[in-house]
């Protein structure tokens, strides 16, 4: 039966606030602080334990070898002789925003009939530029069933982010959708990550059969939202987002409505929450998701709770007869200092989980072995001035190879 999976990204030894990513305000504003990689990892695992006690299905995607010795390697040199900025580019645990991994287009969606998934170059940033090949050899592993298609990234210079700039409408998860691309062009000071010409490019290899293009607004990237699934996110038939989120946006709803007669537009006002605010809580980087019973739930940051206008908005929904009918609140703020909210930290494929290499599927059990590496091998915290350390570095490797073969995925180890 095809389902929606949430793959989770583990937060991976190496987390640390270095700084790198250029329009991420919370990156910038807590670069240099003392990171806590044992605890955001611990973190993570717990809203996957929500999760599963939801009813959700729960899968995971893997930390990445950091440093990343290949990448600095085709740099033409070595960790020990790499200056900071280098060493922090190709230590960062970024691999754990899974959103950020590939594009997904469930299979009712695409012509073959096939889920088709293409993994994100992520070029606008150094220190994300070299995932995608450990991304595509997890992928790879993870859908290697005939049901998906995996494909490589899309040629730079066209920036492509993945998922937190996709968004997929339909009546039911296995029911024909209406998929919707999301771009940059302009951010104020800041990069637009997401290119047109590589969504086309995506929506053209997957054969989606429904495919919208929308540009996210200028103020909204200015303001800090520097992927769409901080100020927009989409479930079933609901489309929710910030009034600020889209340039062109009577024409857009106008086209989304004409292609999914049922969808439900909640938009949040700027006259309620300020732009500011969105982004500050993440409200909108919410895991919006359909119940076993049916109703929806919005899986948000503790951050959210903590910002009046945010929370106050979300009760006047519930009290209403809003669709979003229950509110579950978890705590990943290790992540959320560096931008990334719950939604971040998931990749969503619709798919039969019988199809997914079960290595990738997580139920209680396997959590809590997995819980245990971490909680033996993960380094409990790092400071800035640490990244150049021997000793770190070889805990941080031997981490990740501990979880690996715990979790019997050993053909990533040595790659
Ligand atoms: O790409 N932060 C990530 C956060 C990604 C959030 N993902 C989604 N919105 N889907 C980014 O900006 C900061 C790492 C550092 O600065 O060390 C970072 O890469």
């Amino acid at each position: 039966m095809q389902t929606e999976i949430n793959f989770d990204g583990i937060i991976g030894p190496s987390h640390n606030y270095a700084g790198l990513s250029h329009g991420n305000l919370a990156a910038t504003r807590n670069r240099g602080l003392v990171s806590r990689p044992r605890a955001a990892a611990l973190e993570g695992i717990a809203k996957m334990r929500a999760n599963i006690a939801l009813g959700l299905t729960q899968g995971i995607l893997l930390p990445h070898s950091r440093p990343d010795h290949r990448w600095l390697e085709s740099l033409a040199t070595t960790y020990a002789d790499a200056d900071p900025l280098l060493q922090a580019q190709a230590l960062s645990a970024s691999p754990m925003w899974a959103a950020n991994a590939a594009t997904v287009s469930p299979a009712p969606d695409t012509e073959d009939g096939r889920c088709h998934l293409t993994v994100a170059n992520l070029v606008t940033m150094p220190h994300r530029s070299h995932e995608w090949p450990e991304t595509l050899a997890q992928l790879r592993l993870a859908f290697a069933d005939p049901a998906f298609a995996v494909h490589g990234p899309v040629p730079a210079p066209f920036g492509d982010e993945g998922a937190a700039n996709h968004m997929r409408l339909a009546s039911a998860h296995d029911a024909p959708g209406v998929e919707i691309f999301v771009h940059g062009e302009s951010g104020g000071p800041f990069p637009a990550r997401q290119h047109l010409a590589a969504s086309e490019a995506i929506a053209r290899r997957h054969g989606v059969q429904q495919a919208l293009f929308v540009r996210q607004s200028e103020q909204a990237i200015a303001a800090g939202a520097f992927h769409n699934d901080v100020v927009a996110v989409a479930n079933g038939t609901v489309l929710f987002a910030h009034e600020q989120a889209f340039a062109a946006k009577e024409a857009f709803y106008a086209d989304l409505r004409a292609a999914l007669p049922g969808v439900e537009i909640v938009e949040v006002p700027a006259a309620q929450v300020s732009l500011e605010d969105a982004i500050r809580s993440y409200l909108f980087n919410a895991q919006l998701v359909t119940l076993p019973s049916g109703e929806m739930a919005l899986i948000l940051p503790a951050e959210a709770r903590d910002t009046p206008s945010v929370w106050n908005w979300l009760q006047e929904h519930l009290a209403g007869n809003g669709p979003i009918r229950r509110l579950e609140v978890v705590d990943v703020r290790q992540s959320m200092a560096n931008g990334g909210g719950p939604a971040c930290l998931r990749l969503r494929v619709v798919a039969d989980p019988a199809t997914v290499d079960p290595r990738f599927l997580v139920d209680a059990a396997k959590l809590d072995r997995i819980a245990a590496v971490i909680e033996a091998r993960w380094p409990e915290q790092i400071a800035q001035d640490q990244i150049g350390e021997p000793a770190l570095i070889a805990s941080i490797e031997k981490a990740r190879t501990a979880l690996l073969e715990a979790l019997g995925i050993v053909e990533l180890i040595y790659r």
